[in-house]
């Protein structure tokens, strides 16, 4: 298994993404589902089309769920029960530290929250699109609320190279209105794109005195910060750590249009094992028993290079690693992290590697379906 995105685009060069590179166009509400890269629709035909387009977005949404190597999120899992027979397995053998998101408050908070938007905007982390995609939440929306207009938000595109997002954009768009976006105050990209088009949300409901767009999505991919980035001003509290919205709220856009920031929720943590909900960003480092164990994990998606680039260590030859125990004992080294007998602190280089990885210093991502045809692979979330 080699690392990802070998011999490709670097996550470096990234960071000079611009708007109007091609990567987001405004998407039309009223238009066809046609697929982002070809260029903004110009015929609106309203509301019938949005309705045909989204019928047929599920059938593709399908054929994406069904290609080999895409692992689809939402799973159906018995999460509401906690005892009796057919429990979920998580309810008995993991503690709370891996249920984050799960909690049967959050869910309420998460049904209250489409239950009240006209608007939902499902943001999902560009690094690991099938393990940050929601197909419950679509569900749930295509079958109850088919009225109400989701959008995808891919988010986090400054941590993965063009390439990457282009072709996740491809597959999303497909599907629904899918706006690429770098959640930042100072080097926002796709700001004006989702401005734009919750703008012609108002117009559409023009109606209404007021459009309610819910932010939802996985714990930790970033829904306060697109919020922040929004409305230009620390409206919500942010952390590099899931769990930081606890209850959700209501912050103006502008005056006819509000946006409702909501705790993240995991919906197929069945599928899911604790090294994924680790590598997702789900579980705060600092917390885990055994942050070590996840340290082979993590290099088995990271290229060597930007391992030895972020801790300032030979990448090849004698002074270099090999095994993820050595590295370890080298950062701890480094950092002059050491037990009371002199002894490297193994387990605070864990949590230090666990949480750049986390946080986006060490780059990785899961590659687009296309590639993983040709072999080569993705890899966070067992990909
Ligand atoms: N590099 C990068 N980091 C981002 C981006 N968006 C969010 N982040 C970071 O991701 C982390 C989580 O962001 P939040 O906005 O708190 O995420 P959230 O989805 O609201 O998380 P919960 O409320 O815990 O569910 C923070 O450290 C953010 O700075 C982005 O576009 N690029
Ligand atoms: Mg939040």
């Amino acid at each position: 298994a080699g690392p990802v995105g070998e011999g490709e685009g670097d996550t470096d060069a990234n960071t000079k993404k611009k708007e109007g590179d091609g990567l987001n166009y405004v998407p039309k509400v009223g238009g066809t589902a046609a697929p982002v890269p070809r260029g903004p629709e110009t015929d609106a035909d309203g509301y019938g089309a949005l309705m045909a387009a989204a019928q047929k977005s599920n059938e593709t949404y399908r054929k994406v769920n069904d290609r080999a190597g895409i692992v689809p999120w939402g799973r159906d899992s018995n999460l509401e029960r906690t005892e009796g027979e057919g429990v979920d397995w998580r309810h008995a053998k993991k503690d709370d530290l891996f249920l984050k998101g799960q909690s049967k408050r959050i869910w309420g908070e998460f049904y209250k929250v489409v239950d009240c938007s006209d608007v939902v905007l499902h943001v999902i982390d560009a690094r690991n699109v099938p393990g940050t995609r929601c197909a419950a939440i679509e569900r749930h929306i295509a079958k109850n609320a088919p009225h109400k207009h989701l959008v995808f938000v891919l988010n986090k595109i400054d941590l993965v190279p063009n390439w990457v997002a282009k072709r996740w954009m491809g597959e999303l768009a497909a599907v629904r209105p899918t706006v690429a976006f770098h959640a930042s105050m100072s080097h926002a990209f796709g700001k004006g794109a989702l401005i734009s088009l919750l703008r012609q949300f108002g117009k559409l409901h023009a109606d209404k005195r007021q459009i309610s767009v819910g932010v939802i999505g996985y714990p930790n991919v970033g829904k306060s910060s697109v919020i922040n980035t929004l409305v230009s001003k620390k409206s919500c509290r942010v952390a590099p750590v899931p769990g930081e919205t606890k209850i959700w709220q209501y912050i103006t856009l502008f005056k006819r249009i509000y946006l409702i920031d909501c705790p993240g929720v995991v919906v197929d943590a069945a599928g899911d094992t604790e090294v994924d909900s680790v590598l997702k960003g789900v579980v705060r480092a600092e917390r885990l028993e055994c942050p070590e164990e996840f340290v082979p994990h993590i290099l088995k998606t990271v290229k060597r290079e930007h391992v030895a680039a972020q801790y300032g260590l030979p990448k090849d030859g004698d002074e270099t690693w090999t095994t993820p125990e050595e590295l370890m004992e080298m950062i701890a080294l480094k950092s002059g992290r050491l037990l009371k007998g002199g002894e490297p602190c193994v387990r605070s280089a864990a949590v230090t590697i666990v949480n750049d990885y986390q946080r986006g210093k060490l780059p990785h991502y899961v590659a687009p379906p296309e590639l993983k045809e040709d072999g080569k692979r993705g890899g966070a979330g067992g990909g």
